[in-house]
């Protein structure tokens, strides 16, 4: 499976369209895990995205979390904030277990995550609008899934890899 994951772009459609252009027919899904800030207008985009809400997605339907299976990978998508994310992943950890999927992406803080614990890859794919953390880079992520190993990729605004930032997990 190789898949787009962004988040948290709070209102900057112009990047994932053309995040959406550029990876058009290249990947299996395009995920986003909330705090996109749709409007109705944004009906045409937000329907290549596998999406769920977050904490300021007030203007669209969306739902709180959301489990996708694609390509034999069972994927969790939640925004986070009901989640403590703030403080680490072990709500994530315990949603993981209880939901028995193979991956949980979220978003919310505006940091990167790539993590591997107990057979589960969590990522965060950081937000392409507002970075936070001590060294704050705009980022969205491309995963690349096989029975063997897992790669997170982070990919700048530019679209360009961001050096020292792709995580490879053994499965
Ligand atoms: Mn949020």
């Amino acid at each position: 499976m190789k898949a787009i994951i962004v988040s948290d772009n709070h209102g900057n459609q112009p990047i994932l369209q053309e995040i959406v252009e550029k990876y058009s027919g290249q990947v299996d899904a395009f995920f986003h895990t909330g705090d996109a800030e749709w409007r109705a207008s944004d009906a045409d985009l937000a329907h290549h995205f596998i999406a769920v809400a977050g904490n300021n997605d007030w203007y669209y339907e969306l739902p709180d979390e959301e489990i996708v299976e694609v390509k034999g990978f069972k994927v969790l998508l939640t925004h986070g904030h009901r989640h403590n994310v703030y403080f680490g992943i072990n709500h994530l950890r315990e949603l993981a277990q209880r939901t028995q999927v193979d991956i949980v992406l979220f978003g919310h803080i505006h940091q990167q995550v790539a993590q591997y614990i107990d057979d589960v890859l969590f990522v965060n794919p950081g937000s392409i609008s507002y970075p936070r953390g001590q060294r704050p880079r705009k980022s969205y992520a491309i995963l690349e899934a096989t029975s063997e190993k897992y790669t997170v990729t982070f990919i700048d605004e530019k679209h360009e890899p961001i050096k020292e930032m792709r995580y490879e997990f053994v499965r």
